[in-house]
């Protein structure tokens, strides 16, 4: 108990000392600016802590929406100078808010989820009602954005438009475009490998298509029809798509609660579930995959992302527990969960998503466990997760097999979810 005390109060300072006011930043040095679904992580961890400051953390996440509903993935901080790529290379970007600097593409949605398990935790309910009546109509904006402006060929999946839409950047699943040439017209300068090692960070090739592809969707206006045709990169990504999805049901709980109509039909959400099954299900590998939109095919990489069903609610619990147990035998010997399955050539222990453990995603799959009542699974991933930090301190990720901790230094979501996971003890049921 006093250890989970001492690790509650580190966390907290961590929170404290990234608080810019308005924002947490994810990492001091190496992410001085708002990330999106950082913020949603992070407003999980402040509404156990301060209350008030989870409710600003997802206020000012809304405050970078575009008029057409997105949520950017980094909404820039004006005072901030040392980071790179800067808003020069997100030219236009159709913001609501005069003055407001934000990037193009955007970044999973937690923010509903965010919005909804807040809100759960402020115990007097007239207050948690008056904060969602107000911040509902942007959150609705906000995921409907990507079912009106996201998706293609009649499929009601959501089209990812570049890795670091993906949270997963340098995952191995987007190997199939980094190998082929892709670099961008202007010459680009990363500030990360000055800050973390380059060994733990995406290589050249990596950056090249990166910077490749925000010159082109920026070229198309930000706009996914104009983009669809000339572009490499257009992916159903397995744990976006299950993250959307999750967002819409508690987005439905929070519309529910205000009395008013679901935002997503029961219909609706049904021809999602059936579409995710039928494009995304591998079978051999008892886990979902991404899919190539453009070639038409699933792409044949196993990663973390494809357990991201348990995460929304979109598989029950006997097909959950199944995927769980293969992936964990998979990674028998290492760490829990590796970003990677350590049995694949590209697993790299201790490179960003190519190996190293994650806390968000563990957070993210214990919770799915958890509420589909695999309790004892979600004690697993709970446990190691909490051993992890206890042992190595507040990293951003893990390395798979020594745990050493690896990458930006007091890192936010460690720290926010580690309070959840503490403060917000399984349930029994
Ligand atoms: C990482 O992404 C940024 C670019 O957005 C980077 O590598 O510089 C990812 O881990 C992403 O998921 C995360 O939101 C961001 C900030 O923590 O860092």
């Amino acid at each position: 108990m006093d250890a989970d005390r001492k690790l509650l109060s580190q966390a907290e300072a961590v929170l404290r000392g990234n608080d810019v006011g308005e924002y947490t930043r994810p990492s001091p040095r190496l992410y001085p600016h708002q990330w999106n679904w950082d913020s949603a992580f992070i407003a999980i961890g402040w509404a156990h802590l301060d209350w008030s400051r989870a409710k600003r953390e997802i206020d000012s996440l809304l405050a970078g929406q575009w008029v057409n509903g997105m949520l950017p993935h980094i909404r820039y901080d004006p005072a901030v100078r040392d980071y790179a790529p800067g808003p020069e290379w997100w030219p236009d970007v159709p913001v609501r808010r005069a003055g407001e600097i934000t990037s193009g593409i955007s970044q999973p949605p937690v923010f509903p989820t965010a919005a909804y398990v807040a809100g759960m935790l402020q115990p007097n309910a007239r207050i948690r009602l008056e904060w969602w009546a107000r911040v509902y109509e942007p959150l609705r904006e906000a995921v409907l954005y990507y079912s009106c402006h996201r998706v293609t060929a009649g499929s009601p999946l959501i089209v990812v438009v570049h890795p670091w839409e993906s949270g997963l950047d340098n995952s191995p699943r987007w190997d199939f475009v980094t190998g082929s040439g892709y670099r961008p017209s202007r010459p680009y300068r990363r500030v990360d490998t000055t800050i973390v090692g380059a060994a733990l960070r995406p290589v050249e090739r990596d950056y090249d298509l990166y910077m490749y592809l925000v010159e082109l969707f920026a070229s198309c206006g930000y706009d996914l029809q104009a983009y669809l045709p000339r572009t490499p990169f257009a992916v159903y990504d397995a744990l976006f798509n299950a993250i959307w999805y999750r967002g819409a049901v508690d987005l439905n709980r929070i519309a529910a609660a205000l009395g008013r109509p679901p935002v997503l039909t029961e219909a609706g959400l049904r021809a999602f579930r059936d579409a995710y099954h039928a494009t995304l299900w591998d079978d051999a590998s008892h886990l979902f995959r991404d899919y190539d939109c453009r070639a038409g095919r699933q792409i044949p990489v196993d990663g973390v992302a494809g357990l991201g069903a348990i995460y929304g609610g979109l598989v029950d619990a006997r097909q959950a527990a199944v995927m769980f147990a293969r992936y964990s035998a998979r990674s028998r010997g290492y760490r829990l969960l590796p970003s990677v399955p350590p049995d694949r050539p590209e697993f790299e222990p201790a490179r960003y998503w190519r190996g190293p453990v994650w806390v968000n995603t563990n957070w993210l799959v214990a919770r799915g466990l958890e509420a589909l009542g695999l309790r004892d699974e979600a004690q697993v991933l709970v446990d190691a997760t909490l051993d992890l930090v206890r042992t190595a301190g507040w990293h951003e990720y893990f390395h798979a097999s020594s745990g050493e901790g690896l990458g930006g230094d007091d890192f936010s979501w460690t720290a926010a979810l580690v309070t959840d996971l503490l403060l917000r003890p399984l349930s029994q049921s």
